[in-house]
Protein backbone atom coordinates (compact mmCIF):
# COMPACT_ATOMS: atom_id res chain seq x y z
CA UNK A 1 0.00 0.00 0.00
CA UNK A 2 1.19 3.43 -1.23
CA UNK A 3 2.42 6.04 1.51
CA UNK A 4 1.62 8.82 -1.05
CA UNK A 5 -2.05 7.41 -1.42
CA UNK A 6 -2.30 7.91 2.68
CA UNK A 7 -0.80 11.19 2.82
CA UNK A 8 -3.30 11.97 -0.26
CA UNK A 9 -6.17 11.23 1.43
CA UNK A 10 -5.88 13.10 4.29
CA UNK A 11 -4.26 15.82 2.78
CA UNK A 12 -7.34 16.05 0.17
CA UNK A 13 -9.60 16.51 3.13
CA UNK A 14 -8.22 18.99 4.55
CA UNK A 15 -7.61 20.78 1.36
CA UNK A 16 -11.35 20.19 -0.27
CA UNK A 17 -12.62 21.22 3.08
CA UNK A 18 -10.68 24.50 3.35
CA UNK A 19 -11.99 25.38 -0.43
CA UNK A 20 -15.60 25.01 0.43
CA UNK A 21 -15.11 26.41 4.15
CA UNK A 22 -16.20 30.14 2.75
CA UNK A 23 -19.44 29.01 1.00
CA UNK A 24 -20.97 26.68 3.64
CA UNK A 25 -24.82 26.61 3.00
CA UNK A 26 -24.93 29.12 0.17
CA UNK A 27 -26.23 28.98 -2.82
CA UNK A 28 -22.86 30.04 -4.95
CA UNK A 29 -22.43 27.29 -7.60
CA UNK A 30 -19.14 29.37 -9.24
CA UNK A 31 -16.12 27.84 -9.39
CA UNK A 32 -13.63 28.65 -6.61
CA UNK A 33 -9.76 27.65 -7.15
CA UNK A 34 -7.96 28.87 -3.95
CA UNK A 35 -8.15 27.55 -0.86
CA UNK A 36 -9.32 29.48 2.61
CA UNK A 37 -6.70 29.57 5.59
CA UNK A 38 -8.71 27.73 7.43
CA UNK A 39 -10.26 23.86 7.71
CA UNK A 40 -13.39 23.28 9.56
CA UNK A 41 -15.09 20.63 11.88
CA UNK A 42 -15.11 17.70 9.17
CA UNK A 43 -10.93 17.50 9.08
CA UNK A 44 -11.04 18.19 12.98
CA UNK A 45 -12.75 14.99 13.24
CA UNK A 46 -11.28 12.92 10.84
CA UNK A 47 -8.00 13.90 11.93
CA UNK A 48 -9.31 12.93 15.99
CA UNK A 49 -10.01 9.34 13.89
CA UNK A 50 -6.76 9.01 12.49
CA UNK A 51 -5.11 9.97 15.78
CA UNK A 52 -7.46 7.57 17.77
CA UNK A 53 -6.81 4.34 15.19
CA UNK A 54 -3.31 4.97 15.64
CA UNK A 55 -3.36 5.13 19.57
CA UNK A 56 -5.24 1.89 19.39
CA UNK A 57 -4.10 0.44 16.73
CA UNK A 58 -6.99 -0.37 15.15
CA UNK A 59 -10.65 0.88 16.23
CA UNK A 60 -11.84 1.59 20.22
CA UNK A 61 -15.05 3.53 20.93
CA UNK A 62 -13.61 4.68 24.33
CA UNK A 63 -10.69 6.35 22.84
CA UNK A 64 -12.02 7.36 19.87
CA UNK A 65 -14.56 9.67 21.57
CA UNK A 66 -12.36 10.85 23.83
CA UNK A 67 -10.20 12.09 21.57
CA UNK A 68 -13.07 13.52 19.59
CA UNK A 69 -14.54 15.42 22.74
CA UNK A 70 -10.44 16.61 23.68
CA UNK A 71 -10.08 18.04 19.81
CA UNK A 72 -13.36 19.64 20.57
CA UNK A 73 -12.60 21.49 23.79
CA UNK A 74 -8.90 22.53 22.06
CA UNK A 75 -10.82 24.00 18.95
CA UNK A 76 -14.43 24.78 19.64
CA UNK A 77 -14.83 26.96 16.67
CA UNK A 78 -13.50 25.01 13.67
CA UNK A 79 -17.82 25.13 13.11
CA UNK A 80 -18.72 21.84 14.23
CA UNK A 81 -22.91 20.82 13.37
CA UNK A 82 -25.49 21.28 16.03
CA UNK A 83 -25.80 17.97 17.83
CA UNK A 84 -21.92 16.60 18.24
CA UNK A 85 -21.06 19.10 20.84
CA UNK A 86 -24.02 18.03 22.72
CA UNK A 87 -23.09 14.62 22.60
CA UNK A 88 -19.76 15.62 23.93
CA UNK A 89 -21.14 17.19 26.52
CA UNK A 90 -23.43 14.51 27.72
CA UNK A 91 -20.52 11.94 27.59
CA UNK A 92 -18.36 14.58 29.26
CA UNK A 93 -20.68 15.49 32.19
CA UNK A 94 -23.30 12.74 32.80
CA UNK A 95 -20.30 10.23 32.40
CA UNK A 96 -22.54 8.30 29.12
CA UNK A 97 -21.00 6.06 27.27
CA UNK A 98 -19.98 6.14 23.36
CA UNK A 99 -22.14 3.55 22.15
CA UNK A 100 -25.77 4.04 23.68
CA UNK A 101 -26.60 6.31 20.53
CA UNK A 102 -26.72 9.45 22.25
CA UNK A 103 -27.81 11.32 19.53
CA UNK A 104 -31.03 9.42 19.46
CA UNK A 105 -31.85 11.74 22.75
CA UNK A 106 -31.53 14.67 20.35
CA UNK A 107 -33.20 13.74 16.84
CA UNK A 108 -36.18 11.29 16.40
CA UNK A 109 -34.68 8.19 15.17
CA UNK A 110 -30.89 9.83 15.13
CA UNK A 111 -29.22 11.86 13.33
CA UNK A 112 -29.12 11.50 9.62
CA UNK A 113 -26.59 14.74 8.89
CA UNK A 114 -23.17 13.84 7.24
CA UNK A 115 -21.34 14.17 10.48
CA UNK A 116 -20.29 10.01 10.58
CA UNK A 117 -19.63 9.92 6.92
CA UNK A 118 -17.46 13.40 6.59
CA UNK A 119 -14.54 12.32 9.17
CA UNK A 120 -14.74 8.28 8.27
CA UNK A 121 -11.93 8.27 5.59
CA UNK A 122 -9.38 7.10 7.96
CA UNK A 123 -11.17 3.72 8.62
CA UNK A 124 -11.44 3.50 4.97
CA UNK A 125 -7.67 2.96 4.63
CA UNK A 126 -7.19 1.02 7.69
CA UNK A 127 -9.72 -1.37 6.93
CA UNK A 128 -9.36 -1.23 3.09
CA UNK A 129 -8.37 -5.06 2.57
CA UNK A 130 -10.75 -6.13 5.52
CA UNK A 131 -14.23 -5.05 3.80
CA UNK A 132 -16.76 -6.73 6.53
CA UNK A 133 -14.26 -5.38 9.01
CA UNK A 134 -14.91 -1.97 7.50
CA UNK A 135 -18.72 -2.23 8.04
CA UNK A 136 -17.91 -3.37 11.77
CA UNK A 137 -16.01 -0.25 12.40
CA UNK A 138 -17.89 2.37 10.02
CA UNK A 139 -20.76 1.38 12.19
CA UNK A 140 -19.16 2.02 15.78
CA UNK A 141 -17.24 4.86 14.93
CA UNK A 142 -20.56 6.19 13.52
CA UNK A 143 -23.00 5.48 16.17
CA UNK A 144 -20.92 7.94 18.71
CA UNK A 145 -22.82 10.60 16.90
CA UNK A 146 -25.03 9.56 14.08
CA UNK A 147 -27.14 6.13 14.61
CA UNK A 148 -29.86 7.30 11.75
CA UNK A 149 -29.50 4.30 9.00
CA UNK A 150 -28.98 6.60 6.91
CA UNK A 151 -26.30 8.25 8.30
CA UNK A 152 -24.17 5.10 9.01
CA UNK A 153 -24.92 3.64 5.49
CA UNK A 154 -23.18 7.27 4.09
CA UNK A 155 -20.22 6.75 6.13
CA UNK A 156 -20.02 3.22 4.41
CA UNK A 157 -20.43 3.76 1.12
CA UNK A 158 -17.93 6.99 1.69
CA UNK A 159 -15.32 4.95 3.68
CA UNK A 160 -15.74 2.04 0.97
CA UNK A 161 -15.13 4.38 -1.94
CA UNK A 162 -11.72 5.68 0.17
CA UNK A 163 -10.75 1.97 0.45
CA UNK A 164 -11.51 1.17 -3.56
CA UNK A 165 -9.51 4.35 -4.28
CA UNK A 166 -6.76 3.20 -2.17
CA UNK A 167 -6.48 -0.47 -4.01
CA UNK A 168 -7.38 0.41 -7.29
CA UNK A 169 -4.12 -0.36 -9.41
CA UNK A 170 -5.26 -0.02 -13.29
CA UNK A 171 -3.78 2.10 -15.49
CA UNK A 172 -6.76 3.78 -15.89
CA UNK A 173 -10.22 4.50 -13.63
CA UNK A 174 -13.06 2.32 -14.77
CA UNK A 175 -15.84 4.79 -13.33
CA UNK A 176 -18.36 2.41 -13.89
CA UNK A 177 -16.94 -0.95 -12.68
CA UNK A 178 -16.18 1.49 -9.47
CA UNK A 179 -19.71 2.38 -9.17
CA UNK A 180 -20.52 -0.97 -9.35
CA UNK A 181 -19.00 -2.28 -6.31
CA UNK A 182 -20.37 0.44 -4.78
CA UNK A 183 -23.85 -0.36 -5.86
CA UNK A 184 -23.42 -4.08 -5.08
CA UNK A 185 -22.20 -3.38 -1.25
CA UNK A 186 -24.69 -1.05 -0.46
CA UNK A 187 -27.50 -2.19 1.78
CA UNK A 188 -30.16 0.45 0.77
CA UNK A 189 -32.51 1.17 -1.40
CA UNK A 190 -32.05 4.97 -1.05
CA UNK A 191 -28.81 4.90 -1.66
CA UNK A 192 -28.88 2.52 -4.10
CA UNK A 193 -31.32 4.96 -6.18
CA UNK A 194 -28.73 7.41 -6.12
CA UNK A 195 -25.96 5.31 -7.04
CA UNK A 196 -28.22 4.22 -10.27
CA UNK A 197 -29.20 8.20 -11.12
CA UNK A 198 -25.26 8.57 -10.53
CA UNK A 199 -24.36 6.33 -13.36
CA UNK A 200 -27.01 7.87 -16.08
CA UNK A 201 -25.87 11.55 -14.71
CA UNK A 202 -21.98 9.99 -15.74
CA UNK A 203 -23.25 8.58 -19.14
CA UNK A 204 -25.04 12.13 -19.96
CA UNK A 205 -22.31 14.73 -18.47
CA UNK A 206 -25.12 16.16 -16.96
CA UNK A 207 -25.59 19.76 -16.04
CA UNK A 208 -24.24 21.11 -12.79
CA UNK A 209 -28.06 22.10 -11.69
CA UNK A 210 -29.53 18.25 -12.67
CA UNK A 211 -26.93 17.24 -10.81
CA UNK A 212 -27.71 19.03 -7.74
CA UNK A 213 -31.49 17.67 -8.58
CA UNK A 214 -30.83 14.34 -8.74
CA UNK A 215 -28.15 13.91 -5.89
CA UNK A 216 -28.30 17.12 -3.51
CA UNK A 217 -25.91 19.13 -1.72
CA UNK A 218 -26.99 18.93 1.53
CA UNK A 219 -25.63 18.75 5.37
CA UNK A 220 -27.72 15.30 4.81
CA UNK A 221 -25.81 12.21 4.56
CA UNK A 222 -28.18 11.06 1.73
CA UNK A 223 -28.03 14.49 -0.03
CA UNK A 224 -24.10 14.59 -0.04
CA UNK A 225 -22.31 11.45 -0.05
CA UNK A 226 -23.18 10.72 -3.56
CA UNK A 227 -22.61 14.29 -4.76
CA UNK A 228 -18.42 13.95 -3.28
CA UNK A 229 -18.55 10.42 -5.10
CA UNK A 230 -19.94 11.67 -8.59
CA UNK A 231 -17.48 14.65 -7.95
CA UNK A 232 -15.15 12.33 -7.90
CA UNK A 233 -16.21 10.03 -10.48
CA UNK A 234 -16.95 12.72 -12.74
CA UNK A 235 -13.65 14.27 -13.43
CA UNK A 236 -10.22 13.29 -14.41
CA UNK A 237 -7.98 14.53 -11.74
CA UNK A 238 -7.83 15.76 -8.36
CA UNK A 239 -7.66 19.76 -9.05
CA UNK A 240 -11.14 19.62 -10.91
CA UNK A 241 -12.38 17.18 -8.73
CA UNK A 242 -12.58 19.35 -5.63
CA UNK A 243 -12.98 22.76 -7.78
CA UNK A 244 -16.02 20.28 -8.97
CA UNK A 245 -17.29 19.53 -5.60
CA UNK A 246 -17.18 22.63 -4.20
CA UNK A 247 -19.01 24.30 -7.51
CA UNK A 248 -22.26 22.05 -6.12
CA UNK A 249 -22.55 25.17 -3.36
CA UNK A 250 -24.65 23.79 0.02
CA UNK A 251 -22.70 21.88 2.32
CA UNK A 252 -19.65 23.10 0.34
CA UNK A 253 -17.32 22.11 2.88
CA UNK A 254 -18.19 18.65 3.53
CA UNK A 255 -18.55 17.37 0.04
CA UNK A 256 -15.33 18.70 -0.71
CA UNK A 257 -13.28 17.47 2.28
CA UNK A 258 -15.50 13.72 1.18
CA UNK A 259 -14.13 14.21 -2.24
CA UNK A 260 -10.53 15.12 -1.74
CA UNK A 261 -10.54 12.03 0.62
CA UNK A 262 -11.38 9.70 -2.28
CA UNK A 263 -9.70 11.47 -4.70
CA UNK A 264 -6.30 11.75 -2.86
CA UNK A 265 -6.95 8.14 -2.17
CA UNK A 266 -6.70 7.73 -5.75
CA UNK A 267 -4.35 9.77 -7.18
CA UNK A 268 -1.68 10.27 -3.85
CA UNK A 269 -0.20 13.66 -2.54
CA UNK A 270 1.85 13.77 -5.72
CA UNK A 271 -0.83 15.20 -7.70
CA UNK A 272 -2.09 17.99 -5.38
CA UNK A 273 -1.82 21.26 -6.81
CA UNK A 274 1.34 22.88 -4.93
CA UNK A 275 -0.18 26.31 -4.04
CA UNK A 276 -2.59 24.03 -1.96
CA UNK A 277 -0.20 22.31 0.16
CA UNK A 278 1.36 25.10 1.03
CA UNK A 279 -1.44 27.25 1.74
CA UNK A 280 -2.70 24.21 4.19
CA UNK A 281 -3.25 24.96 7.97
CA UNK A 282 -1.53 21.93 9.93
CA UNK A 283 0.18 20.60 6.76
CA UNK A 284 3.01 18.70 8.23
CA UNK A 285 1.09 17.71 11.47
CA UNK A 286 -1.53 15.63 8.59
CA UNK A 287 0.87 14.39 6.44
CA UNK A 288 2.80 13.09 9.35
CA UNK A 289 -1.06 11.74 10.34
CA UNK A 290 -1.15 9.93 7.34
CA UNK A 291 2.57 8.65 7.65
CA UNK A 292 1.59 6.89 11.17
CA UNK A 293 -1.79 5.81 10.14
CA UNK A 294 0.42 4.09 7.61
CA UNK A 295 2.97 2.56 9.27
CA UNK A 296 0.52 1.19 12.15
CA UNK A 297 -1.34 -0.69 9.39
CA UNK A 298 1.60 -1.82 7.64
CA UNK A 299 2.46 -2.81 10.97
CA UNK A 300 -0.31 -5.02 11.81
CA UNK A 301 0.09 -6.71 8.62
C1 LIG B 1 -21.94 23.10 10.29
C2 LIG B 1 -34.31 16.38 11.37
C3 LIG B 1 -32.02 16.27 11.13
C4 LIG B 1 -32.04 14.94 11.65
C5 LIG B 1 -33.29 14.37 12.03
C6 LIG B 1 -30.25 17.83 10.28
C7 LIG B 1 -20.77 21.06 9.91
C8 LIG B 1 -30.38 18.99 11.25
C9 LIG B 1 -20.08 20.17 8.88
C10 LIG B 1 -29.00 19.06 11.85
C11 LIG B 1 -21.22 19.42 8.23
C12 LIG B 1 -28.13 18.69 10.67
C13 LIG B 1 -22.23 19.32 9.31
C14 LIG B 1 -26.75 18.16 11.06
C15 LIG B 1 -22.23 17.99 9.97
C16 LIG B 1 -30.01 15.47 11.17
N1 LIG B 1 -34.38 15.13 11.85
N2 LIG B 1 -33.15 16.98 11.00
N3 LIG B 1 -33.42 13.10 12.51
N4 LIG B 1 -30.78 14.49 11.67
N5 LIG B 1 -30.74 16.56 10.85
O1 LIG B 1 -26.47 17.94 14.22
O2 LIG B 1 -22.22 16.46 12.53
O3 LIG B 1 -21.21 22.28 9.39
O4 LIG B 1 -30.67 20.15 10.52
O5 LIG B 1 -25.98 15.52 13.66
O6 LIG B 1 -24.09 15.69 11.03
O7 LIG B 1 -19.33 20.91 7.95
O8 LIG B 1 -28.68 20.36 12.31
O9 LIG B 1 -24.51 17.38 12.86
O10 LIG B 1 -21.73 20.19 7.15
O11 LIG B 1 -28.87 17.69 9.99
O12 LIG B 1 -21.91 20.29 10.30
O13 LIG B 1 -26.84 17.03 11.88
O14 LIG B 1 -23.25 18.01 10.92
P1 LIG B 1 -25.99 16.93 13.25
P2 LIG B 1 -23.47 16.75 11.82
MG1 LIG C 1 -17.46 21.71 8.35
MG1 LIG D 1 -20.25 21.12 6.07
Amino acid sequence: MEISRFKGCLLGTAIGDSLGAGREGSFDISEVRDIGSRYTDDTAMLIGIAESLINSRGFNGDDMAEIFIKNYLREPWRGYGWGPPRIFNMILKDRRRWDEMLDKELYPGGSFGNGAAMRIAPIGLFYYDEPEKLRDVVHKASIITHSHELAIEGAFLQAYAVSLAVSESGPELDRYQFLQKLKESTRNREYLKKLQIMEDLLKDKAERIKVIKYLGNGIEALNSVPAAIYSFLVNDDLEESLVYAVSLGGDADTIGAMTGAIAGAYYGIGKIPIRWIERLENRQYIENLAERLWQVKRDKK
